[in-house]
């Protein structure tokens, strides 16, 4: 197998049991992405993965908010904001990780939303677009330039890691096979427009090892 030289990273994004079927947030055949994330680990030396860390009565939940329902559209002080069925509570079964998921050589867990009035679909800047989650300090410190971007959801938590990756100067690709997506209202299509006009790079699987 190729592997990756030190000064790249897979990032795996909230393969959580709340993405997968009979979680609270269910991506349609979301499990699927555990074995060609499991595949292709061993090629990457840095490996970081993400968890949605939400606090009970989240601002981005539905439930929160009298008389919304789950996947209305709503404006926090922030700006529009879907609003979504409870998932990934701290410390619940929803937010562990997916038990089939293998990184033993994982050497970071970065979770995100966990302020209970901003989401954070972004694995390096939370949805005010203001606070930060550290990621690009650290993956400058480690001296890491590219990040390869796989998990949960394509069109929300993928696609926005892999944009703010570009935005904070990384190099950044998608390996889209290690995705499954939400597609609301056209967002699938929307995400990878805006992730191709930002120069993230769209690969296979199949194409790096
Ligand atoms: C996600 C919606 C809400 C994701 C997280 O991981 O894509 N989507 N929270
Ligand atoms: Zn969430």
């Amino acid at each position: 197998m190729r592997t990756f030289p030190a000064h790249v990273a897979l990032i795996v994004v909230d393969v959580q049991n709340g993405f997968i079927e009979g979680g609270g947030l269910p991506v349609v055949d979301g499990a699927a992405v555990v074995p060609v994330i499991n595949r292709l680990a061993p090629a990457f030396e840095n490996i970081v993965i993400t968890q949605d860390w939400h606090p009970a009565g989240h601002a981005s939940f539905a439930s929160s908010h009298a008389g919304r329902k789950p996947y209305d559209l709503a404006t926090l002080h922030y700006g529009p904001q879907v609003l979504w069925p409870d998932h990934c509570v701290q410390g619940t079964h929803d937010a562990a990780l997916h038990a089939d998921l293998h990184l033993p050589t994982a050497q970071l867990i970065i979770r995100k939303g966990f302020h209970p009035g901003i989401d954070s679909y972004s694995a390096f800047e939370e949805a005010d677009r203001q606070t930060s989650t550290g990621l690009a300090g650290y993956l400058r410190a480690r001296g890491i330039d590219t990040v390869y971007v796989t998990g949960l959801a394509t069109d929300f938590c993928v696609a926005w890691t892999a944009l703010d990756a570009r935005k904070h100067g990384f190099a950044a690709y998608v390996i889209e096979d290690a995705t499954r997506a939400i597609d609301l209202n056209g967002s699938l299509a929307a995400a990878w427009a805006q992730m191709t006009a930002q120069g993230v790079g769209r690969v296979q699987s199949g194409e790096l090892a």
